[in-house]
C-alpha cells in the first residue's frame, strides 16, 4: 500500500491493522482502545520473539503461530531481532493494549525484574516459553515452558567422554558458545563442561559466542582455526553454528565429521542432514514446538486455573545413523 496516496481514513485503518499484526513494539503505543481483549471473546495473547536467528527460531515461530489459529487465540506477535530492549518495549505495549495474556522467550536472562513487576500490577499473566529469566521473584510469571538445556549440555559431553575413552593425548575442544547471557547458552556450557570434566584429557582450547547464527559460527571458526593448529573437536550449542562452521572447516582444507568431531544441539532438518551426511558426528535434540503446549497454557492461566511452575520438554539425541532414519519424517 502507497502511504502517499492513501486518504487519512486508510492511514488510520493501516496503523490499527499494523498495531492487531503485533508490530505496536516499533511505533506509536497508543493503540486507541482502552477495552483489552479481542472485544469478540477470544483470548488475546501478546507473543514477544526473540528473533529470527536460526533455523530452531522459525520452527518455533511457526509452532506459535499455528497453534495460535488452531486454538482460536488472537495472537500479537513481535520480533525483537535479539535486543532485550525490543522485548521489554513489546511487553509494555501488550501491557497498554491489555492483553489477556503476555508470553516471550527472553533472549538474556537477567534485568527483566521491572517489566515482569509492571505486567503483574496490571493483572496480566506471564507465561515464558524456551527460554528461563533468573528473577528470584517465582511469582513474577505463572510457569516457564521449555527443554532442560543443562541436560542438553551433559548429553552432548557424556557422548564425547564415552567416544573418546580409548583416545591417547590431549583431546582440543573448541565450544561456539549462544548469545551471550542467554540461558541455553549458559546452561549448555555449564552441563558439557561438568559432564567432560570425568575426563582430564577433554580440554577446552576455546570458547566463544556465535551468537547462534550460521554467519556467526563461521566466523568465530574462522579463527579458531586460525588460532589453534590442532582441534579435535567443536561443540556448537546450536546446529546453526555448526552448519556455518562447516563451511569454515572446509575452506581451511579439513574434513567435517572426520579430521574435526562435530557436536551441535536441536537436530533441525538442515543439522539432522549434516549429521546424516557424515559431517556432524552427534545432535542432541532441542524441540521448538512449543506453540499447542503453549496455548493450552494460555488458556489454564486465563481462566485462572493453576498450572505447574515448570513444565519440560521431551527430548532424544541423535548419531550419524539415527539420523538417517529420522529424516525423512523429520517436520523442521
Ligand atoms: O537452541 C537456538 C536458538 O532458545 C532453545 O535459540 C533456543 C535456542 C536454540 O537460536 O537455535
Amino acid at each position: 500500500m502507497r502511504m502517499s496516496l492513501a486518504p487519512r481514513r486508510a492511514v488510520a485503518a493501516l496503523a490499527a491493522v499494523l498495531l492487531a499484526g503485533g508490530m505496536a513494539a516499533c511505533g506509536n503505543s497508543d493503540t486507541g482502545t482502552d477495552e483489552g481483549g479481542s472485544g469478540d471473546g477470544k483470548i488475546v495473547m501478546g507473543f514477544s520473539q526473540v528473533g529470527a536467528e536460526s533455523g530452531w527460531r522459525t520452527a518455533n515461530t511457526n509452532s506459535i503461530k499455528e497453534a495460535a489459529a488452531e486454538a482460536g487465540i488472537e495472537l500479537k506477535f513481535d520480533d525483537a531481532q535479539q535486543k532485550q530492549e525490543n522485548q521489554i518495549k513489546a511487553i509494555r505495549n501488550y501491557i497498554q493494549q491489555k492483553v489477556d495474556v503476555i508470553a516471550f522467550s527472553p533472549v538474556v536472562e537477567s534485568g527483566w525484574d521491572t517489566v515482569l513487576k509492571e505486567a503483574k500490577d496490571a493483572g496480566i499473566p506471564v507465561i515464558l516459553t524456551d527460554r528461563a529469566v533468573d528473577s528470584a521473584d517465582k511469582s513474577l510469571y505463572k510457569t516457564f515452558l521449555g527443554s532442560d538445556f543443562v541436560k542438553e549440555g551433559r548429553l552432548s559431553g557424556e557422548w564425547l567422554v564415552e567416544q573418546m575413552k580409548s583416545a591417547t593425548g590431549d583431546v582440543n575442544i573448541v565450544e561456539l558458545q549462544g548469545t551471550t547471557g542467554s540461558a541455553p547458552a549458559n546452561d549448555r556450557k555449564k552441563g558439557f563442561g561438568e559432564a567432560i570434566a570425568a575426563d582430564p584429557k577433554l580440554k577446552v582450547i576455546a570458547s566463544q559466542s556465535g551468537d547462534f547464527t550460521r554467519a556467526g559460527g563461521k566466523q568465530v571458526m574462522e579463527q579458531f582455526l586460525k588460532a589453534h593448529p590442532k582441534i579435535d573437536v567443536l561443540f556448537a550449542h546450536n546446529d546453526d553454528m555448526g552448519l556455518g562452521a562447516l563451511e569454515a572447516i572446509t575452506a581451511a582444507g579439513k574434513e567435517p565429521g572426520k579430521d574435526i568431531i562435530i557436536i551441535t544441539i536441536d537436530a533441525v532438518k538442515d543439522g539432522m542432514q549434516a549429521l546424516a551426511d557424515g559431517k556432524f558426528n552427534f545432535i542432541a535434540e532441542c524441540s521448538p514446538l512449543l506453540g499447542p503446549q503453549l496455548m493450552e497454557l494460555a488458556k489454564k492461566v486465563h481462566a485462572g486455573e493453576e498450572v505447574p511452575p515448570r513444565i519440560e520438554t521431551e527430548e532424544t539425541t541423535f548419531t550419524q545413523e539415527q539420523a538417517k532414519e529420522a529424516l525423512p519424517n523429520r517436520k523442521y
